[in-house]
Order: C-alpha cells, then structure tokens, then sequence
C-alpha cells in the first residue's frame, strides 16, 4: 500500500541481513536468546518492530537491549522496553516471532504490512527507540544489524552505549516522562547514578557505616557500573569489586557471577581467598540485573542470601515502615514469588503477608506485583524489585505525620522510591537496598540469613531432543505434556520427606530445568536427579547429557 512509499530501503537493507533457514526463533522468557553468531537477521527485524511499536504508541521510545544476560559469553540475545521501562507487551511477542521467522525478504515485507495491518499502525507517526548492549564481543555487530533495522523503518535512534540492563529500561522511562508530572529522573546513565546514590545516602544518613562489601561483577558491564557509582557513594558505602575482566575472552559468566553462585550454591572460585569469616559479598550477572547475596559462617562455611532472602528482608522492612509511618490500614504489602522460591521462604512469607505464585519471567512477576499498593517481587536466582502502585506514591506524598517517628519512617519510605528501580530488577538498586536494610536492622549476613532456614534444594539442567515438548500449568508447578510424566514424577515425590520437585522448559537456555527440595540434601540432590532421569527417559536426550 503506498503508505509504504517511505520505506523502500526496507527490501535492500533485509537483504543484507537473510534470514538462516534452519533456526526458528521465539522470543522467550527474556526476549530472543541463543548464538549470537546466528541473531544478525533478528536484530535488523527487531530494530523494524522497535519502530512499528513506537509508531503504534505515538511516538514514545522504545527501548532495545542486546544482551544474553546469565548465558555463556558466546550467547547473545535482544529484548525489547515498553514506554514505562517495562517489558514488552505480551500480544507484541508473537509480531516479534513472526518477524524473526519470515524465511525471505518478500515473506518479512508481507509479514511487516499483516501487523501494520492488524495493529492499526499509523506509519506517519515518528518513532523513537533508545537502545544499549552488554560487553559480550558480538554485540557491535549485532548492534549495526539493529541499527539497519531503525534506518530502515526511519525511527530515530538513541545509543545508550554499553550500559546494564536496568540502566537501558531507567533511560526508557524518565525519557518517556521527561517534564511530565510523571519525571522519574534525569534521561542520562549519569543521572541514574545520582538518583541512586542520592537516595541511599538520604538512607543511611547518621546510622553506623556497614563494613566494605566485595562485589563479584561476573567480568560483565556490572563492573562498569560500579567504578562509575562507587565515587558518588563514597564513604556511604566501600565496594570492593572483583571479577571485572570485561575484555577478557571467555571470561563472562565463567565460574562467576549471580547464576553461578545460585546454581552450584557455591563462592565463585576467584573470590576463595578474599572473603574473611563473617564478611558478606554479592554477585551480579552478566548484564546486572539479578543479585545474590553470601556470607562466610563462624565454622568457616558459604551461606548464600537468595532472592528469596532478599525478598523476605526487603518485605519485613517495608512493613514495618509502612506500620511506623501509621500507613497500615492504608497501604498493603503483597510478595510475588514464583514456583523456585524455597518452600521455607514461602512459608515464612505467607504466615506475614499476601504470598502470590507466578510463571517463571519477570513480566510475570512484574504483572501481578503492580496489583498490590506495595508489591514485593523476586525470583530465586535474584531477580526482582519493588513496586510502589501510583495510589500508594501519592498517600506517602500526602500524608501527614503527627509524631516525630513516623515522619523519619515516611521519609525512609520516599526514599525507598527513589533508590529501587521501579522499572525492573536491578543488581545495583537492589544491593544498595539490601545495604539500607542491614544498616538499619544492625544485621550482618549472619543475622539476616536467621528470618528462615533454607529446604535443602537442588537445580539441574537437562538437555533434550525438543524442550517445547515440555509444557505446564498451574505456575508451572504442573507438567501437562509429555501426557503421564507428571504422574511419575508425583510417585517419585511421595516417597522424599519434604519433597517436591517440578520440570519446565527453560525461555533462555536449550535445556529443561528440574527443581527439587526435600527435608535433607542429599534427598534433594538424589531427588532431582530421578526426576532429571525421567525426563531424559521420556524425551529421548542427548546420550552425554543423561544426568548421573
Ligand atoms: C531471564 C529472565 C528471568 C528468568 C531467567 C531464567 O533472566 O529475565 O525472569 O528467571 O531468565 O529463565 P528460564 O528459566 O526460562 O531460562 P536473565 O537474567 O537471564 O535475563
């Protein structure tokens, strides 16, 4: 149709970036992720429906991030940023499937013209996408393929440069609200930086100064990020950052970082002889969007701080102050959890406050945490923030304290606002957050890690013919295909004290995922490794990867 009279560089720039006609490509728990060697043609087709998604939204920015996050360095992968700094809308993940997957340039024009068609684009209107990448090495490449993308659908383009992941979903949200009564901060990485560190020394102001905290950057852009933050903290708050080899190949990731750490539940090797009995250090992933949290006991031993301890210290912490501030009737508290939290965290949460269960993904989690006035979300593996509702940031805006006591905790309060990205997880925001708490509470790891004993638990990874064959219900607690399994697994399950286990395809990795837990570790371990047998059993896997 002639409204497409403007695009007619579209044919020549999709030819120079083909589709590979053996991969099918889904945009997943966290966009589309696999070798970044095979995502050239997917980010010139992302960088078009960036610019389809301004258009359909009028114009506001869109946000791109190029990143495999936790995987491998050789991974890569992209994801796109709705206008508040959120994930994309779930209806737009299938226009970004079906563009990924058109085998020809004539077949990617047709599929272009169906969602114009179906979305009811105005293509007159502007767009405007700010994007930014991790330091993985394929990410300059990938990121001229996006750029071809935005020319080709003439959105005008904003480079973040090599920034986290929740730096690129702030910039989204205060460009989006820039002069609106809405403004969320300064549209620069600089003004995150002060925004952050503002709030945390407001925070901290006149409590005991928390001994220096070692930060394992998982030789990612996490590292870049604190040698920018640490100046502007100062004496708030020492960190002594390790793993920050971003330019050394194949360090990414390797024997490090935040999925490491929760998946082995062990200190990354680097960090053996730096962390003294009793001191606490935390670990990024790859684009620092998720923090673990560890300690080193008395008897010499490693303690890891979950995100579900994380949650269960953060969510305390916010009620009391809510109660302090005399906000309780006004205000509710709510924890979005999803089916990885240890049972113990669940428990102990739920006998407090609203406990919800949700998929795996933090647009889930995200989702169903904006329906409480104070929505407390975590994944395990570290992922999450808080959410404070629009009502509930005008109440604290509005109300009047009428002792001294809750006019300190209403501050604290808006000031938590301030520190916590609000637009997604953030290893930073949420590090400073959990300082602020322990500065507050006088706690040390020790103390921290006393709210609830872990259920000893185990993660594996199995590696199958076709994950999609995997499918599930009930927040993914439920296998329903393949059709028998998950009565098998139910049988296996009955038989460990404290057991429970569930399997689901992983939206990041080529794998299927078992959890299991039970009353005792080697329960947990010998648990899911039967389960890892059963499903290798039912799937057919590749021989070398049948779990031992
Ligand atoms: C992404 C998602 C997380 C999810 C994780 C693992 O994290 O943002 O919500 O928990 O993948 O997902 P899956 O089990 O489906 O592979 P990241 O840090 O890799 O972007």
């Amino acid at each position: 149709s002639n409204q497409f009279q403007h695009y007619q560089e579209i044919p020549r720039l999709a030819d120079a970036h083909p589709k590979l006609s053996h991969i099918r490509y889904q945009y997943g728990t966290a966009g589309f992720r696999t070798l970044g060697s095979v995502l050239d043609s997917v980010l010139f087709r992302v960088g078009i429906l960036a610019g389809l998604r301004s258009k359909k939204l009028d114009g506001k920015t869109i946000g791109v991030m190029v990143t495999a996050s936790h995987n491998p360095e050789d991974d890569n992968g992209v994801k796109l940023v709705d206008p508040r700094g959120e994930m994309l809308e779930a209806s737009w993940e299938a226009h970004a499937s079906t563009l990924a997957n058109a085998a020809t340039t004539s077949d990617l024009i047709e599929a272009i013209e169906a969602i114009v068609r179906f979305a009811k684009i105005d293509l007159s209107k502007p767009a405007r996408v700010v994007y930014g990448r991790d330091t993985r090495p394929s990410g300059p490449a990938l990121v001229a393929s996006l750029r071809d993308g935005l020319a080709a659908i003439r959105a005008e383009p904003r480079d973040a440069g090599i920034v986290t992941t929740p730096i690129l979903h702030y910039l989204v949200r205060t460009i989006n609200t820039k002069g609106t009564k809405d403004t969320y901060g300064d549209d620069s990485e600089e003004g995150y930086y002060e925004k952050l560190s503002g709030a945390f020394k407001r925070l901290v102001a006149g409590k005991q100064p928390l001994p220096p905290l070692i930060v394992d950057c998982a030789n990612g852009v996490g590292a870049d990020a604190i040698s920018k933050i640490s100046p502007q903290l100062g004496d708030s708050l020492k960190l002594i950052p390790h793993n920050t080899a971003t330019s050394t190949p194949g360090a990414l990731n390797n024997l490090c970082g935040a999925d490491y750490v929760k998946t082995l539940q062990k200190l990354p090797p680097s960090l053996a002889n730096h962390l003294k009995i009793g001191q606490r250090g935390c670990s990024f992933d790859g684009d620092a969007d998720r923090l673990m949290y560890f300690y080193i006991d008395e008897r010499n031993q490693f303690r890891m701080l979950d995100g579900d301890k994380i949650a269960a210290l953060v969510a305390g912490f916010v009620v009391d102050l809510i109660k302090t501030a005399g906000l309780e009737s006004d205000v509710k508290v709510g924890v979005v959890q999803t089916a990885y939290a240890n049972g113990s965290s669940t428990k102990y949460l739920a006998e407090r406050l609203p406990v919800r269960c949700v998929p795996t993904g933090v647009k889930h989690l995200h989702h169903a945490a904006e329906r409480f006035d104070i929505g407390v979300y975590f994944e395990a593996n570290g992922h999450g923030t808080v959410l404070f509702s629009t009502g509930t940031q005008e109440t604290l805006a509005h109300h009047e304290p009428s002792t001294p006591a809750q006019s300190t905790a209403l501050n604290h309060l808006l000031n938590l606002t301030q520190l916590i990205n609000q637009s997604v997880g953030d290893a930073i925001s949420d590090m400073l957050l959990v300082e602020v708490v322990l500065a507050h509470r006088l706690y040390s790891g020790l103390e921290w890690d006393s709210l609830y004993v872990d259920l000893p638990n185990r993660l594996v990874k199995v590696i199958v013919e076709d994950r999609h064959a995997f499918q599930t219900e009930d927040a993914e607690r439920q296998l329903v295909s393949p059709k028998g399994l998950q009565g098998k697994i139910d049988d296996l399950v009955r038989r460990y004290d404290g057991g429970r286990s569930f399997v689901r395809p992983s939206g990041t990795e080529d794998v299927v995922r078992v959890y299991a837990e039970a009353a005792i570790k080697s329960q947990a371990d010998e648990l899911a490794f039967r389960v890892a047998g059963l499903v290798y059993d039912e799937a057919g896997g590749d021989p070398s990867s049948r779990p031992k």
